[in-house]
């Protein structure tokens, strides 16, 4: 089995907001698994398997029936992520691009803080809590499961995963607490290249 990208950092980087096990087990045994169940649900599809896995996710649509579970499931799970990885590093700035746009259409960091953390706080059961692009305007949502917003055509910029597993050995059932942490390990820089990229 193909291994997935290693991270771009240690797994103790992000101490003490998120313990080095938790993010080993969730990289190294979580994220692989879906990237596993992913390339083998595309075993028999080499047409699917030329295709980049955010395409997929995009044009879910255009999944074959029988796959199509498992492409939503493993592959918004190893898409998920992936990008969730980029987007958290310590002692980050809250500065550029799509700062002075939350500050613009929130009113404050403040305020946008406590527009995420509901949405991260409401999702019942597993999930993600996002920050989208929906045409010009900033949205924050949720979604169950590996659900990505781009099957639903908005652009992801930020994301959090709500999984127990994501939080569970370090926080228990203080899903609030792990939230809270999380504004403290933003990469805004990687926030505005998702931002750019979208806005090509
Ligand atoms: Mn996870």
């Amino acid at each position: 089995m193909a291994k997935i990208k290693k991270l771009d950092y240690a797994y103790d980087a992000l101490e003490p907001y998120i313990d080095e096990k938790t993010m080993r087990i969730h990289h190294s045994k979580h994220h692989q698994g879906y990237f596993n169940k992913f390339n083998k649900a595309l075993e028999n599809n080499p047409e699917l398997q030329k295709k980049e896995v955010v395409e997929l996710i995009k044009n879910l649509d255009q999944v074959p029936q029988e796959i199509k579970t498992t492409v939503r499931r493993a592959g918004g799970g190893h898409l998920n992520h992936s990008m969730f990885w980029k987007i958290l590093k310590k002692d980050q700035e809250f500065t550029g691009k799509t700062a002075e746009m939350i500050k613009d259409q929130f009113g404050s960091f403040d305020k946008f803080k406590q527009e995420f953390t509901k949405v991260a706080l409401s999702r019942f059961g597993s999930g993600w809590a996002w920050l989208v692009l929906d045409k010009d305007k900033l949205k924050v949502m949720n979604t169950p499961n590996q659900d990505n917003p781009l099957t639903k055509g908005l652009k992801p910029l930020l994301l959090l995963d709500v999984w127990e597993h994501a939080y569970y050995l370090n926080y228990q059932n203080k899903r609030a607490e792990y939230v809270e942490n999380f504004f403290k390990i933003i990469n805004w820089q990687a926030v505005d290249k998702n931002l750019e990229k979208w806005q090509q």
